[in-house]
């Protein structure tokens, strides 16, 4: 194949099917990436598989769903007009508003016409001679493009539990991940949830209001923290807006998950058992993620993880009249935090209604269900609706569904086999001119998305552009720059508690999965700056070639 005839800068002369960059989702990372690449005059095309934008956001419409970071930090920064603009009605926004949000993104930054809705990507072939990729979408068309930019969600793959007689259930089931987009309603169904992840706490307070009788089906107790929320004040949205630079800049630059917080000066020990109490009391009384910055080692020290895991218990205990239940719906396999916290809204109350009951599947597993229920070892239990609130094939899985090969042909899922590789999380050896956002290797899920999701796209502007600008054809991530990263993140995540759970974190939820710690641990303000650094030494780990050397080696 030959090279292509430039399609970059002014001239934006854009054949049939050439696009100077593809990118893959329309969720916040796309349509963000879509709108930086556009300011730089280039021509990009998005697909998205959805029928609309949105990404997470459209999909998972489960009853209760809403973001677990504050609305007013969970937003894009990059246009201060849009963060002057919009109403955000609750602390924490729901579902419906994050994705009207979403569209009107779309809308303001007239972001559609460059977005092909209901087309998944199912092919990327990279042309080392040409520098380029060929890119094959599920409408059978083939585009070609300088650079793939896979904006396709850490959350996006939903996992269907491997359950005998799943398929010949004669009731309804609905995946968290996957809900339908037409009212689902429950009233007077006795229904059954399986799983008690995020979803599952947000959505079975909602589900037990309306079904007849809810089973709740768990195998892991979770931690989860109160939401408190509420409407935001006019005075809320005020005193950030007129702040909204200054709070933006410390999210990015001096937190470690892109949350503003206290930064806490003491560890857990440090304090005696009543002050203790006293904070983590404050912490439960004001709701939200910030429960866990209250000390500064609570991800390190397992005894002071104890001190916050003890005290979640505790008021576990409070709140579910049963003690039985209490016991069961207290985590006592993982260390506090180290699975993804939750945020609820009555979770545990919700034990306490006539119409609800827990099921401990760990003691007595699913063995199978049948047409009309769920039978466990010890008995059956009638359904006449299943929720599946069992995850996703996290961080790796949406882009192991595209069948992507680099250099020599290589798949990306052949060279992830023992565990995803990345340099700082955007990009993998073998595989020129192919960017990831929130990418295995990076903060992303250990982080507000917004925040991570700006900065990487902002970097991969800058690195495209940079490349225009001197003419270059292609970057990749140098093997041995890539190794010490890989090196670095497992460093990072073993100084911490988190390799002590079975988290999806570490790909434990996926049988036959590599467990490797998947996210970067260090922060996102930490990250910045390294990200920062690399870009500022001429791409320091990165392999550039030149317009007149296609060929040369670009891995050392
Ligand atoms: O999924 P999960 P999720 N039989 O993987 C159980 C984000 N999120 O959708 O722990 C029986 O956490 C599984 O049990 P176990 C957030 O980052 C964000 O709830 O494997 N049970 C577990 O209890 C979150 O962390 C928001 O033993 C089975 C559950 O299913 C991430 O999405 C809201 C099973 C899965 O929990 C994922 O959350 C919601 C089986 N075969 C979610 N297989 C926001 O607010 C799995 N389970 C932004």
């Amino acid at each position: 194949m030959s090279a292509l005839p430039s399609v970059s800068g002014k001239n934006r002369a854009v054949g049939a099917g050439t696009y100077d960059v593809v990118v893959v989702g329309a969720g916040f990372a796309g349509m963000y990436m879509l709108h930086r690449l556009r300011g730089f005059g280039l021509s990009a095309r998005v697909y998205e598989q959805g029928s609309d934008v949105g990404g997470t956001w459209y999909w998972n419409r489960y009853p209760g769903a809403r973001c677990d970071v504050e609305s007013m930090q969970y937003s894009y920064s990059f246009s201060n007009e849009l963060q002057q603009d919009w109403e955000w009605s609750e602390r924490y926004a729901p579902q419906p508003e994050i994705l009207k949000y979403a569209n009107h993104v779309a809308d303001r930054f007239d972001l559609r016409k460059d977005i092909q809705l209901d087309t998944r990507v199912d092919r990327a072939a990279f042309d080392e001679e040409a520098n380029t990729w060929s890119v094959t979408t599920s409408d059978g068309n083939t585009v070609v493009a300088k650079y793939v930019v896979l904006a396709t969600g850490c959350l996006s793959n939903a996992r269907m539990p491997d359950i005998k007689g799943l398929a010949g259930f004669k009731g309804k089931v609905y995946h968290t991940g996957h809900w339908p987009h037409e009212p689902v309603d429950f009233t007077g169904l006795r229904v059954g949830v399986i799983g008690t992840g995020s979803s599952a706490i947000q959505s079975v307070p909602v589900i037990a209001e309306q079904a007849s009788h809810l089973t709740v089906f768990q195998r892991t107790a979770n931690f989860s923290i109160p939401a408190r929320n509420a409407a935001l004040t006019p005075e809320e949205r005020d005193s950030f807006r007129s702040n909204y630079p200054e709070l933006r800049r410390v999210a990015r630059e001096e937190t470690k998950n892109g949350i503003l917080q206290e930064l806490p000066d003491r560890g857990a020990l440090d304090d005696g058992d009543n002050e203790r109490r006293v904070k983590y009391e404050a912490r439960w009384s004001r709701g939200g993620l910030t429960f866990m910055s209250v000390y500064n080692n609570l991800a390190i020290d397992k005894a002071a993880n104890d001190t916050a895991a003890n005290f979640v218990r505790g008021k576990i205990a409070e709140i579910v009249r049963d003690p039985g239940t209490a016991k069961l719906l207290q985590p006592n396999n993982h260390p506090i935090g180290t699975k993804r916290i939750c945020i609820d809204t009555d979770y545990f109350a919700t034990f306490n209604r006539p119409n609800v009951t827990l099921v401990d599947i760990k003691s007595d597993p699913i063995e199978e269900i049948t047409a009309n229920e769920v039978r466990t070892g010890a008995r059956d239990y009638k359904v006449d609706a299943l929720v599946l609130a069992t995850g996703f094939d996290a961080m790796t899985g949406s882009v192991a569904r595209i069948d992507i090969r680099g250099r020599n042909g290589q798949t990306l899922n052949q060279k992830w086999a023992e565990g995803p590789k990345t340099y700082l999380g955007v990009m993998s050896a073998g595989f020129p001119n192919l960017f990831i956002i929130t990418g295995p290797g990076s903060p992303s899920v250990l982080s507000n998305m917004m925040v991570s999701i700006e900065q990487h796209v902002d970097w991969i502007a800058d690195c495209v552009s940079y490349l225009r600008d001197r003419d270059l054809v292609s970057i990749e991530a140098k093997k041995d720059a890539e190794e010490k990263w890989v090196a670095h993140v497992n460093e990072v995540a073993q100084t911490t508690l988190y390799p002590q759970a079975n988290s999806w974190y570490m790909g434990a939820n996926i049988p036959g999965k590599p467990q490797i710690f998947m996210p970067y641990i260090g922060g996102v303000a930490v990250y910045r700056q390294i990200c920062n650094d690399v870009a500022a030494k001429g791409y320091e780990g990165f392999a550039m070639t030149a317009a007149e050397h296609p060929r040369a080696a670009a891995a050392s």
